[in-house]
């Protein structure tokens, strides 16, 4: 795959949230990440997104983390054909991996979909809602988004602001498909006021302990009728086997950043459904680029949930591609073109650059 690789150009870019991003570890608003360009030989290019946010939040990795570890060890590796040996950094590993891909889907012109086995060319889309300062203005939004067809919406929850700001969205929406997230806000010692969204008609909670603490999450799962889904958790296949087998959750969030690449989320992919876990694609507020890889990996047999793969609108003013649309059933088209099929758009990206590398 390595062969005729001449290149690769690092380019992290900036563009304006439409709303700011509130989850229990900060508010984003604006979108940072790192984009990672394959050139060939053959003038042929292939693109991938990095999902490490502005700051480590999230997970440890962050724009000023990938940065080095993509032009001092992944990409030099790369180039020269040899293994890394680098362990974790799965998101600066990820974002290569998708790029390398993207360039030779296309030059065989096979869709990234394809390639990964999709059997459908449309995916139903959720929307993720941080956390507003005024219970009116969430209700607001997720009245908005219900009304655009979206198929579920997630609630960003913490310790404090829970039970209380939930059972206000079910009241004013008895039926609507809601889940919420705490981004491993809670500790054992404060998981039980978790304990009463098992009343408000959930689809699932979402990573309400921090990302290590996998038999907790089997104890809380045990306690509660409402699915656990591990996100942070989940960073490769072993971790999804171990969580799958305590009984740690029912429903897993995939995230190609998180767990390393295409080639882990298979694996996890294949574990879970043998298992009878439920799956769906996470988000990370990417741009075109990186939601284009996202929305193919939804489209794979397996993944049955509708995922974070909200339309262009929901994050940007102006998207670095063609903006990705939610259709009045909530669903979105899965890109056919060879390899992610979009293309970030010239004078849009120029704007949007901050720093840039080229390494050979
Ligand atoms: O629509 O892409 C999206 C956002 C989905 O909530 C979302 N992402 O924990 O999954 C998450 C969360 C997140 C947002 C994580 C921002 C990190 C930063």
């Amino acid at each position: 795959m390595t062969s005729s690789l001449d290149a690769v150009e690092l380019l992290r870019v900036r563009l304006p949230l439409v709303r700011p991003f509130t989850t229990s570890f900060g508010t984003s608003t604006e979108k940072e990440c790192v984009l990672v360009r394959a050139v060939g030989g053959d003038g042929a290019e292939g693109w991938g997104e990095c999902t490490a946010m502005e700051r480590p939040g999230y997970s440890y990795e962050w724009t000023g983390s990938v940065w080095p570890m993509l032009r001092d060890h992944l990409v030099p590796a790369t180039l020269a054909g040899r293994e890394s040996g680098v362990r974790g950094h799965n998101m600066a590993k990820a974002a290569l991996e998708v790029a390398l891909t993207d360039l030779e889907l296309r030059r065989s012109g096979i869709s990234l979909a394809s390639h990964l086995g999709a059997d459908r060319d449309r995916v139903p889309c959720g929307v993720s809602l941080g956390m507003e300062d005024h219970v009116e203005d969430l209700l607001a939004l997720v009245g908005r988004f219900l009304d655009a067809g979206y198929r579920r919406v997630k609630l960003k929850i913490e310790p404090g602001r829970d039970v209380d700001v939930v059972r206000a969205v079910r009241e004013a929406f008895p039926d609507a498909p809601l889940s919420v997230d705490a981004n491993a806000a809670y500790t054992r010692e404060t998981a039980d006021a978790l304990l009463p969204l098992d009343g408000l008609g959930l689809e699932y909670v979402e990573q309400p302990l921090p990302e290590d603490d996998l038999s907790g999450h089997a104890h809380l799962q045990e306690r509660m009728r409402t699915a656990l889904c591990l996100d942070e958790t989940v960073t490769s296949s072993l971790v999804a086997r171990g969580a799958i087998e305590l009984g740690a959750c029912r429903i897993i969030n995939v995230k190609l950043g998180r767990v390393g690449g295409p080639a882990e989320a298979l694996a996890i992919r294949d574990l879970a459904v043998a298992a009878g876990v439920a799956l769906w694609v996470g988000g990370m507020l990417e741009t075109g680029i990186g939601r284009a890889a996202n929305v193919a990996l939804a489209a794979i047999p397996g993944f049955t949930l509708p995922g974070d793969t909200s339309g262009s609108d929901r994050y940007f003013e102006r998207d670095l591609t063609e903006p990705f649309v939610v259709a009045a059933d909530g669903t979105m088209a899965v890109p056919a073109g060879p390899g992610i099929g979009v293309d970030p758009i010239p004078e849009v990206l120029e704007k949007a650059v901050v720093e840039r590398a080229m390494l050979r």
